[in-house]
């Protein structure tokens, strides 16, 4: 009994592993709290990032964001900026294009319909 009880754990714990992004990073800005994620792990080339915003006066926001690699030895900033497109209720899709591997800083412009812009800043790595 005991050990289908650990299969039955396991095979849980398995199927929820599955459905959870390959990276999910939380960028803190004092109005909200914004998450960065992504279904596939991240790599060079091009990749679908989702935002999302967790306080309700962000969801119909303009979102963009902008990924940057500072100057490197031989080599001159390297920025890759897009717009997010709405996917509902303060989640929002965007394409960036990663061309190297390093990390990456990540700054993510949100600016509500209503008042002040904001900016949130996190980095990823790939
Ligand atoms: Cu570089």
């Amino acid at each position: 009994m005991k050990t289908l009880t650990k299969i039955l754990l396991a095979t849980l714990l398995g199927a929820s592993l599955l459905q959870a992004a390959a990276f999910e990073k939380v960028a803190n800005v004092p109005e909200t709290k914004v998450t960065l994620s992504s279904e596939k792990p991240l790599s060079t080339g091009s990749n679908t990032l989702k935002v999302t915003i967790a306080d309700e006066k962000f969801k119909d926001a303009q979102v963009r964001i902008k990924v940057f690699m500072p100057t490197m030895s031989g080599m001159s900033e390297m920025v890759s900026e897009s717009e997010a497109k709405s996917l509902g209720n303060g989640s929002f899709s965007v394409e960036v294009n990663l061309s190297m591997s390093g990390t990456w800083q990540v700054h993510i412009f949100i600016t509500p319909s209503d008042g002040k812009k904001i900016r949130a800043k996190t980095s990823l790595n790939i």
